[in-house]
């Protein structure tokens, strides 16, 4: 179905999520349309503010609110919908169009295999009422399922469509595009060059995977690496808790702007632990750039203040190789917590492929690695 109808038939005029390739037709429709706009459409941190700014949407206005995400959000939504949304508790009304990565039957990578068996179960387990949006599906039944929705709506119920892959589609192509010129691969490329036989923790997304190519074409092995291929937003708390069990060892973490955002709690946690053998290197592309380059909030944000104001000791902006290296071998040499924010252009290669590894093999391996270290 054309995304134009499909929000036209939902008929609200409030969008808040987190972007999702596979919603990537409604993503860049609502950019489109809207750009980010405080009355009509924002990107979030992550699903639980989602539903959050939702509901205060709704408190203001009496109107019914739209969240979406990828499933994967289904963790960070479950704590305000059982106890914000509820009936039991403020019975507060919204539409969730939630992209299923992972479907039964579906091949996906291994984040999304377990999260999508358990999507739909979730969401009944939450009492949000479930319909599946193929293909297949007409405008009509969407209209009779919506004004089923609305009856629910009406009674503080909460609603759901799951997306299937390529039920939407969307015909206007939309490029996202910053002001910077280092690309994500070559940042980690001189990452891995200064790391040396140090363990690295790659954020989720193309930077693992970046990670793991870049391995194979320097005939490197994989145990270096813990690839942190869902869990977006916490590899830089995993990157805490092998720092501090590896004192003698530099440790260095793989992030990302759309992931320090989504659990920004955690710069604040290692900033007041300030383990000093910790690298935190944030690529900062301003952009969701693994589903589609979508933006973040993170382009105007001085991540360098914040992480001084943390308790980082060593934190330091660069926007060329020049200074990102000279960045890289301070923090290579220096004691004491580091963050380097390294500005970057959106995109990533075309080939791009995957990891040929298993996530278990990952793990036994670094696991191994640690052991010696
Ligand atoms: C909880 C959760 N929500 C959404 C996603 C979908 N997702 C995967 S990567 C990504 C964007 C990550 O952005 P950023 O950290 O800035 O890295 P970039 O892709 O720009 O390199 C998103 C939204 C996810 N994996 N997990």
């Amino acid at each position: 179905m054309k995304v134009e109808k499909f929000v036209e038939i939902v008929g609200s005029d409030f969008y808040t999520g987190v972007p999702d390739s596979q919603l990537k037709p409604l993503c860049n429709y609502l950019m489109m349309k809207y750009g980010i706009n405080k009355e009509h459409h924002i990107i979030a941190a992550n699903e639980g503010n989602c539903v959050a700014i939702a509901a205060g949407y709704h408190l203001a206005t009496g109107k019914i609110p739209v969240v979406y995400m990828q499933n994967s959000g289904e963790g960070n939504i479950i704590n305000p919908v059982a106890s914000l949304l509820s009936g039991k508790v403020y019975a507060i009304p919204m539409i969730f169009i939630i992209g299923w990565r992972g479907e039964p039957g579906v091949p996906d990578e291994p984040q999304h295999i377990f999260q999508g068996e358990v999507t739909i179960k979730l969401l009944e387990d939450m009492g949000i009422q479930a319909f599946v949006l193929t293909k297949e599906t007409t405008e009509d039944k969407l209209t009779d399922i919506m004004a089923q929705y609305r009856g629910l709506l009406e009674l503080g119920r909460n609603v759901a469509f799951v997306v299937r892959k390529g039920a939407l589609s969307y015909d206007a192509k939309v490029k996202y595009e910053n002001a910077y010129c280092m690309k994500r691969e070559e940042i980690i490329e001189h990452i891995v060059q200064v790391s040396g036989d140090d363990p690295i923790i790659s954020t989720t997304g193309k930077a693992s995977r970046e990670l793991f190519e870049i391995r194979e074409k320097l005939g490197q092995g994989h145990q270096y690496d813990f690839l942190t291929v869902g869990s977006m937003g916490h590899s830089s708390s995993i990157a805490l808790g092998v720092a501090i069990n590896k004192p003698n060892t530099k440790v260095w973490c793989i992030d990302g702007d759309g992931a320090v955002l989504m659990h920004m709690g955690a710069l604040a946690v290692i900033g007041a632990t300030a383990p000093e053998n910790l690298v935190h290197v944030v690529i900062n592309n301003g952009a969701h750039e693994t589903v589609g380059g979508m933006p973040t909030v993170a382009e105007s944000l001085d991540i360098v203040s914040m992480a001084i104001a943390c308790g980082y000791s060593y934190a330091v902006s660069v926007d060329n190789t020049r200074d990102l290296e000279r960045a890289l071998m301070t923090a290579k040499t220096n004691v004491g917590l580091c963050l380097i924010e390294a500005k970057c252009a959106i995109g990533s290669r075309d080939d791009l492929g995957r990891p040929t590894t298993s996530a278990i093999e990952n793990k036994n391996m670094f696991v191994e690695y640690l052991k010696g270290l």
